[in-house]
């Protein structure tokens, strides 16, 4: 039986997470917040708005550690706790929280593998944002060789916490917002299942990114990297898949 809960990096966003988590409490899941190093009134704030909420953990990062570090704070905290798969969702608002049941069937069904939404935009979206992500996307196919992934930024996804541990503490992940691509590649060449499921994302107006331009440099060397680390791993794919068809026949 899975046992599931909810992580939220949160960094800045303070003024939207509240929301976020009052239309999670609905679902009954646990839900760990992330206090990724934000300003004394924020990391105030934060505490307020957990703390006579049942099932909800506040942990704090003294200093800013990047969204990915806060997601591995979490899914640390989740293994600690036995939790067997966490929900990762932004704080900002921008993911459809009422799409939780179509993961939870997924877990239900398949509970070995990693569920990621696959976003729908709306005209709100920057082109920039949009565009970037197809780059990423074609760049993934390559790393992984497949089809399979068909969104690899998306932070709206379910993790089976034991692997994605064991996963991140093997390659020594990136802690910024490059984790989102190099956890969902390296979950694949792990052998993890990736299933996904359609989900709005919304862009309000005036609303807050994080997102910097230097970010689109670090996805490019992430790519760099993980494309080399193909190449490397080709003999061992190129052997695995000439002793499977040996086998099958
Ligand atoms: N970028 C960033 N996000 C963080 C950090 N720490 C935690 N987060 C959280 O990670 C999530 C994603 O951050 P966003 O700023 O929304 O970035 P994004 O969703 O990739 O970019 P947009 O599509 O432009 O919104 C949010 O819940 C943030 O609060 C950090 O150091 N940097
Ligand atoms: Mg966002």
């Amino acid at each position: 039986m899975p046992k599931i809960c909810v992580i939220i990096p949160c960094y800045k966003h303070t003024d939207k997470i509240a929301g976020v988590i009052q239309r999670l409490l609905s679902y009954g899941f646990p839900i760990i917040v992330v206090d990724d190093g934000n300003s004394k009134e924020d990391a105030m704030e934060l505490y307020k708005i957990c703390e006579n909420l049942r099932d909800v953990f506040l942990l704090h990062h003294d200093e800013n550690k990047g969204k990915g570090g806060s997601v591995l704070t979490g899914l640390l905290f989740a293994k600690e706790n036995r939790f067997t798969h966490a929900i990762q969702i932004d704080a900002d608002g921008q993911h459809c929280v009422e799409d939780i049941p179509k993961i939870t069937d997924i877990i239900n069904e398949n509970p070995d593998a990693v569920v990621s939404g696959c976003p729908i935009y709306d005209d709100n979206a920057p082109k920039s944002r949009v565009i970037g992500r197809k780059i990423t996307n074609f760049f993934v196919k390559l790393e992984t060789l497949s089809n399979e992934i068909k969104d690899a930024m998306i932070g709206f996804r379910a993790y089976p916490v034991d692997l994605t541990c064991q996963c991140a503490k093997d390659c020594n992940l990136n802690f910024g917002m490059t984790f989102d691509i190099e956890i969902l590649v390296r979950l694949k060449w792990a052998g993890a299942p990736i299933e996904f499921f359609e989900t709005k994302v919304d862009y309000p107006k005036n609303g807050y990114s994080n997102f910097k331009v230097s970010d689109q440099l670090k996805i490019s060397i992430i790519h760099t990297v993980l494309c080399t680390t193909m190449i490397l791993r080709l003999p061992y794919v190129l052997f695995k898949a000439l002793f499977k068809s040996h086998d099958s026949k």
